[in-house]
């Protein structure tokens, strides 16, 4: 037997939990979870922290159905459910935003399951990755090949799925611009890469300096910051001569989406991604006619934009900007995000 599958799995694991929205995150022991049939035990070594964690804790997603957050897990296979195929003990695996969904739906049918409307989600229904010890459904778990690091691997599982998904949704053509909208953040960070290795040319916004060097060295052709541009409407059509083809909104900002709508460039798309609590897309009827421009959601992707979105981090030509903590750690890293402080990922290693 080799040493993967000789794992003991312990009784009592330690997880980040909490009670309700808002009330302390507590680094405590629980019990480790038994797997259903249909489910794989994943032993978490590293997690992405989201934004998406941080709305749900503070209850903007409404009430909460699982008191352990965390959606960007990646692990070991320590159990594997009785019902389960196509996956062994010490398989990598990885712990997505969609945990599962029916597969019976008309959405789950054509490959939407994310919309299906019994989707379970890891970190909001579902017991999700800020724990040692985490079940996944095993239809959706990801897989992820041997000898990858799962420290870097971790953001790709929601981050790099959604973003690329994003850039599928705008629908663009090699050579054309697409504007990302809070790029130096998880998302913004790997967006920039996947739009550059899919041949489209960047420009970035976010806030600052050193957001702005950051970007450019991951590729953005050209920076807006839009803690000092006066006139960013402006500034984005004159950068792009006419405005984007496209603009992925992965800010937490209602102002800067209202701002997308009014840049595109004419037959241009707007795809919202960021979901910043209660905002409204306020869209000028008169230009949006005239411009002929079309806006549309995009949330996180399929099975098969997973592997897609993994396949360009495996090839090398998406790389993940992390910086990691600890388990423990996780308000520190909310508060570090609530004040627009992180540029890039923080994963936690779920050993400290
Ligand atoms: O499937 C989905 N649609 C999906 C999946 C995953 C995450 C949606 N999300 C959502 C999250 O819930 C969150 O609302 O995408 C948003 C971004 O998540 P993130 O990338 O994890 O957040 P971040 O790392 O804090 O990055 C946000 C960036 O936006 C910038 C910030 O400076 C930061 O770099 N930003 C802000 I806040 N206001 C801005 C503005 N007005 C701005 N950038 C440009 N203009
Ligand atoms: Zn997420
Ligand atoms: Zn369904």
């Amino acid at each position: 037997m080799s040493d993967d599958t000789s794992t003991t799995i312990p009784k009592t694991q330690k997880a980040v939990y909490f009670e309700k929205p808002n009330a302390p995150l507590e680094y405590k022991d629980v019990p480790v979870p038994e797997p259903k049939p249909t489910e794989l035990l994943v032993n978490v070594l590293y997690t992405g922290v989201c934004a998406t964690d941080t709305h749900v804790w503070s209850g903007s997603f409404g009430e909460v159905k699982a008191h352990i957050g965390g959606h960007e897990g990646a692990g070991k296979v320590v159990k594997v459910g009785s019902n389960v195929k196509g996956w062994k003990v010490g398989d990598y695996a990885g712990i997505k935003w969609l945990n599962g969904s029916c597969m019976n739906c008309e959405y789950c049918e054509q490959g939407a399951e994310p919309n299906c409307q019994e989707a379970d989600l890891s970190g909001f229904t579902h017991n999700g990755s800020f724990q040692q010890y985490a079940t996944c459904d095993a239809v959706q778990a990801a897989k992820i090949p041997k000898d990858v690091d799962l420290a870097k691997v971790a953001p790709i599982l929601c981050a790099g799925v959604t973003v690329y998904k994003a850039l599928k949704t705008a629908d663009l053509l090699a050579g054309q611009w697409v504007c990302i909208s809070g790029a130096a953040g998880g998302l913004g960070s790997l967006a920039i890469q996947y739009a550059t290795a899919m041949g489209y040319r960047v420009i970035a916004i976010d806030g600052g300096a050193d957001k702005g060097e950051y970007v450019k060295k991951l590729g953005a052709e050209v920076y807006i910051d839009f803690t000092t541009e006066k006139d960013i409407v402006e500034a984005v059509k004159k950068a792009t001569n006419g405005g984007p083809h496209g603009v992925l909104n992965v800010s937490v900002s209602e102002a800067a989406i209202n701002q997308s709508v009014e840049y595109i460039r004419p037959l241009g798309k707007v795809v919202l991604v960021g979901l910043p609590a209660n905002a409204k897309v306020i869209a000028p009827v008169f230009s949006s006619v005239l411009k002929s421009i079309q806006i549309r959601g995009s949330y996180v992707g399929n099975r098969k934009d997973t592997q897609e979105a993994l396949d360009f981090f495996l090839r090398g030509k998406v790389e993940c900007p992390i910086k990691i903590a600890g388990l423990s750690e996780v308000s520190k890293v909310f508060d570090l995000m609530h004040a627009g402080k992180i540029m890039g990922r923080y994963v936690l290693d779920t050993s400290k």
